[in-house]
């Protein structure tokens, strides 16, 4: 079969709800990924960060298929050999009480929202169904109709209502926006739902005194601080949370005092080196307590398979130094991103990000379909990325890329920029 009967098979066969790039990949190893047609790519997306630890890791990929092969599915009915080891490996890795085991991320955020509305019932005294969670505009959080009735973005949210109550959005990063919407009401606000740093919106990242001040005004207002790091969580943005600041601890320094601690810590997407839906809701007991037996759970959820690919996938992070990779080598790919749009001002507006999730601004609309093309010049080159919106480029590639790798990767970059930047004149 060509390239071209793959995508025929899914465009009669599939939803249509992508629009991929023209790409059939075959297989993944490390930083690359190859086509049918055994062509060579640099990995520069990581499935929106899920593939921290490169694609199909041997270490994880054998955790997989060992307790594959030996208990895959128990469901919650039964105790098994895999869940308490691994809940009090996530828990000590992370510094909370609890962990409430789920798959997608999508599933962690509905779970989050749960247990905040529940604590705000049970534990702060907010009238029945008056519980309001305060969320930021241009959030991604996931695609449930729940999520998407407090997204901003009339693509994910168009068409699907009637939509759930109970959420009031306020501009990201304004902390005295917070303040304002905090000073209305608290008493019936049970917490605040925060992307540390905004991924799909496209890649912006706060001032750093804002997640900060977000965890203190929380505490003010007896709020609990949720944080959503499926994206930006285990060593992508340079430390272990992006809400661990510049610390590239595995979670056991005595920063944990002061750095930005959430009430509710979400995770999932590099949770199991994307070779397995796995996400997670960790918090302590003041609110995890909450939640008592037949009040939530899931057929899959902490599994004996996600169990086991987790504590390999996270161990993975630690033994290889993940974390310090991403941060050194993201100050290197900011830094020639820089040279690039000092060289290109008219192609290029600006480049930011945290550790390996940065972002390229494009000199065009947000409308326009420059990213997409950029993104077919760098496939040609044989690096894969795609755009978060018509102007604006997302770099995301596994966090064992090596500096060589990653000096290659910014090269093919350049020769791409270069030669759109001719193709203007
Ligand atoms: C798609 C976006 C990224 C997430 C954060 C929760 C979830 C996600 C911060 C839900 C998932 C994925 C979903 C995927 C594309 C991708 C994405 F473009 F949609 F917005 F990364 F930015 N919180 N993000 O980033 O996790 O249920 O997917 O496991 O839906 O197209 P999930």
């Amino acid at each position: 079969m060509t390239p071209q009967d793959y995508i025929a098979l899914e465009d009669r066969h599939g939803a249509h709800n992508y629009h991929p790039l023209p790409v059939v990949l075959a297989e993944g190893r490390g930083v690359y990924v190859y086509d049918v047609a055994g062509k060579q790519y640099f990995d520069f997306l990581s499935a929106y960060s899920a593939v921290n630890q490169g694609h199909c890791h041997p270490r994880i990929v054998t955790a997989l298929q060992q307790q594959a092969a030996k208990l895959a599915l128990t469901s919650r009915a039964f105790h098994n050999d895999q869940l308490g080891p691994y809940e009090q490996y996530l828990t000590d890795y992370f510094a909370f009480d609890k962990v409430l085991p789920m798959n997608t991320g999508a599933e962690a955020v509905e779970t989050a929202i749960k247990l905040c509305r529940k604590w705000g019932y049970e534990v702060k005294g907010i009238p029945t169904d008056r519980a309001r969670i305060i969320v930021c505009g241009q959030n991604f959080h996931g695609r449930t109709t729940t999520i998407i009735s407090f997204s901003s973005d009339p693509n994910a949210r168009g068409n699907f209502g009637p939509y759930t109550p109970g959420f009031e959005s306020i501009p990201y990063g304004d902390a005295a926006a917070l303040r304002q919407a905090l000073a209305n009401d608290p008493a019936t606000i049970a917490g605040v739902l925060v992307e540390p740093i905004q991924g799909e919106a496209g890649v912006f990242v706060p001032d750093d005194d804002y997640l900060p001040a977000v965890a203190a005004a929380c505490r003010e207002h007896s709020v609990l601080f949720i944080a959503d790091e499926i994206q930006t969580g285990i060593g992508r943005t340079g430390a272990l949370l992006r809400i661990c600041g510049d610390c590239s601890c595995a979670g056991h320094c005595e920063r944990q005092t002061t750095y930005t601690r959430p009430d509710i810590l979400i995770l999932g997407k590099a949770l199991s080196g994307g070779t397995y839906p796995v996400s997670a809701v960790l918090a302590d007991d003041a609110v995890m307590h909450v939640i008592r037996p037949g009040q939530h759970g899931s057929t899959f959820g902490g599994n004996p398979v996600a169990c086991a690919v987790a504590r390999e996938a996270l161990q993975v992070v630690i033994d290889e130094k993940l974390t310090q990779n991403a941060r050194r080598l993201g100050h290197l790919f900011r830094q020639r991103m820089q040279q690039l749009v000092e060289q290109y001002p008219e192609t290029l507006v600006l480049v930011r990000g945290k550790g390996l999730l940065n972002a390229l601004v494009i000199n065009d609309s947000e409308d326009s379909d420059t990213a997409w093309n950029l993104c077919l010049a760098l496939a040609d080159r044989g690096l894969l990325a795609k755009p978060t919106h018509g102007n604006i480029i997302r770099f995301a590639p596994p966090l064992v890329i090596s500096e060589a790798e990653l000096l290659e990767a910014c090269g093919i970059i350049a020769e791409a920029v270069r030669s759109r930047a001719l193709a203007e004149i």
